[in-house]
Formats: C-alpha cells, sequence, structure tokens
C-alpha cells in the first residue's frame, strides 16, 4: 500500500505522462513491478493512460475512501492514524470491536463504502447506501471509569457539526443525545459501543454515519420525512474524501480536549451549541414519555429536565421538540 501511495504522488507530480522507467527508479523496483501497480490502481477505480513510449498519465481518482487519500487531508495524530477500508460489511461498529478484542490500537478507524446491518441505538437500523455516505467507526482506549463514557457522543457530534460548518458554512443542529441535523432533518448519528473492566474501560468504538451525497430515493421509505443528506440540503455534491479527513482531525481535537479536560469541558460545550437550555421538550425513554422544561445536561450527559418544579435526571431516550 505504501508503494501505491508513492506511484500516485508520481503521477500526481505532473499534469502529463509519466515514465516507467522514471518510477521504477524512484521506488527502486522493475519496470514490471511498476505495470503491476497501474494494473492494481485500475483495479481500484482510477483511471490511467498508458502510452506506449511515453508512460502513464492519471486521468481520474475514483470518489472512495481509500485510506491513502483520506491521509492526505487529515491533520496528524493518533485518530484515523491507521485505517482500514472495505467496500462492504456488516456494520463498521462490529468489525472495529472485533479488531479491538484482538488488540487493535487506539485511534484505528473502520471505513466502509456501505453496510448491511449499520446500527443504530436499541437495535435499530442505519440506511446505509453505497458510496454516498460516510459510515466509519473509530477505536478509543481512553483510562477512564465507564460512568463518563457517555460524552464521548458528543465529542463525536462537536467534531461532525465543525465539519459540516467548515463545508458548508451553514451551522447544522445538535440534538440530545447522539444526533446532528439540518432544517430539522437528522443527517448523521453516533453509536458508542464498549467494553469494560470493573471500573475502567478497555476500549469504546465510536461509530459515526454522515449522510452526504445520498439522495432522497436512496433512505429507506419509512425514514424520508425525518432524514436527509449534506447534498438534498444544501443542494451540493461534496468529494467525501477530504470531508473525512476533516471530521477525523476534528474529532482529534475534541478527544484530545476530552482526555486533557475531562468529560465536563466537552459536555458544556455540547450544551451551549445545543442551546437547550430552556426549550420545552418531550422525552421518551422505553415507551415512558416526560415533558419538560430542559435545564441543561449533566457531566455525565444525562439530560435535566424540570417537569413540575422539580428536576428529572434522563440517562437515555429521544428527543422531540
Ligand atoms: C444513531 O442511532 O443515530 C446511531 C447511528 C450510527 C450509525 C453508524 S454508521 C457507522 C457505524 N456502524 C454502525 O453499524 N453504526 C454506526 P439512533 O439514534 O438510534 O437513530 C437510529 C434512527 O435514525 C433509525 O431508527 C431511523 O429512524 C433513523 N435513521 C436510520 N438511518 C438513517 C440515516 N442514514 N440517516 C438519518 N437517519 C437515519
Amino acid at each position: 500500500m505504501d508503494n501505491i501511495s508513492e506511484v500516485l504522488k508520481f503521477l500526481r507530480e505532473k499534469q502529463d505522462c509519466v515514465s516507467g522507467d522514471y518510477i521504477a527508479k524512484k521506488l527502486k523496483v522493475s519496470r514490471t513491478a511498476v505495470w503491476k501497480y497501474m494494473n492494481q490502481l485500475e483495479r481500484y477505480g482510477y483511471v490511467i493512460n498508458k502510452s506506449k513510449g511515453k508512460g502513464y498519465m492519471l486521468v481520474s481518482t475514483p470518489d472512495r475512501l481509500y485510506p491513502w487519500e483520506v491521509d492526505k487531508y487529515r491533520n496528524a495524530g493518533v485518530i484515523g492514524k491507521k485505517i482500514i477500508h472495505r467496500d462492504i460489511v456488516d456494520s463498521t461498529n462490529i468489525v472495529a470491536f472485533k479488531l479491538a478484542l484482538a488488540g487493535e490500537e487506539e485511534g484505528t478507524c473502520v471505513i466502509a463504502e456501505s453496510q448491511n446491518r449499520g446500527k443504530g441505538r436499541l437495535g435499530r437500523k442505519w440506511c446505509s447506501p453505497v458510496e454516498k455516505n460516510l459510515y466509519l467507526s473509530i477505536i478509543v482506549r481512553p483510562p477512564i471509569h465507564p460512568s463518563v463514557v457517555y460524552p464521548i457522543t458528543f465529542l463525536s457530534s462537536l467534531a461532525v457539526y465543525d465539519t459540516i460548518e467548515e463545508l458548508t458554512g451553514e451551522k447544522p443542529m445538535l440534538k440530545w443525545p447522539n444526533d446532528v441535523l439540518m432544517h430539522g432533518k437528522k443527517l448523521c448519528g453516533t453509536l458508542l459501543e464498549l467494553s469494560t473492566e470493573a471500573d475502567i474501560v478497555r476500549f469504546v468504538i465510536i461509530g459515526i454515519g454522515l449522510n452526504v451525497n445520498m439522495n432522497v430515493d436512496e433512505i429507506d421509505e419509512e425514514i424520508r420525512q425525518k432524514a436527509s443528506s449534506l447534498l438534498m440540503e444544501t443542494k451540493k455534491v461534496y468529494e467525501r474524501i477530504p470531508l473525512c479527513g476533516k471530521l477525523l482531525s476534528n474529532l482529534e481535537k475534541y478527544y484530545l480536549q476530552f482526555r486533557q479536560k475531562g468529560e465536563e469541558e466537552i459536555v458544556r460545550i455540547w450544551e451551549e451549541r445545543a442551546a437547550i437550555k430552556g426549550k420545552y421538550m418531550e422525552i421518551n425513554q422505553m415507551g415512558e414519555s416526560y415533558k419538560g422544561i430542559c435545564e441543561g445536561v449533566d457531566r455525565y450527559g444525562a439530560i435535566l429536565l424540570s417537569i413540575d418544579g422539580k428536576t428529572k435526571k434522563i440517562i437515555a431516550g429521544d428527543v422531540s421538540f
């Protein structure tokens, strides 16, 4: 893979043809090896012009989230240092969880072009059409107590918020506990899954699904009223590769903040951006419904609802305004 990204670098140095001889010398490999790399790149979906006597010219790059492409847009850091790319998986969270159990390092990110068992919370389904959106799961290993894991959902939503704002110039909306919306429709959800040992976290999987270039006919019919994509909301197509790199960099920024300053800081930033204090809301939790004025979020991520003058703490649920 290292050689593949090197070959691409040489092809991108010039708008013109690059000779096989030149690449072979640079990489200290044979010309046959270079030819094999070109064939490999073609199998990955790159379009390469091959002309006898002149060499190779890169014509186009596929819109696929290959590690060597995403990495060009990622700031140095631990999150996404290693990227594992798959065409199709059951769920990136399932793949990342298995890897983490086998000892995979902090920061490794599993990215898929589609999922056939994409998961939301409580066994819900995550709609994951091919090559349209982002489906990624990151392994983190913060040495923290399981009670303070939940705010990691907030740091993920904040990273998505910044990424969307940088790209579109529009501020999305944060909805407790794990949603990012635009114009009232859901663009993104985060699913945390964790493994713990006595009172310490072994690892957390941060699973993020962000709808980028999905069209209305690609969304499951039953959720068309409430789900959307950046394309549908802004009428623009987005290049997923830089978007993914930016998202990983923003995750790095908030993850560092979480590690250095603790969960409270992240919760405060989220609470402020979500502007939920004083809002009237209804929360459904396992069949029970609570209505009241939101007083904010506690340091563990639970929502505080004022109901008939009494504060009720709600740890999990779904909000409607
Ligand atoms: C979530 O759950 O919002 C967490 C979604 C996490 C998905 C990512 S994709 C990468 C990684 N691998 C996985 O398998 N999962 C993670 P929840 O808050 O329970 O919301 C689920 C609900 O959102 C569903 O019941 C639908 O109503 C709606 N939904 C499903 N697919 C959607 C989509 N693509 N966009 C917007 N809403 C969707």
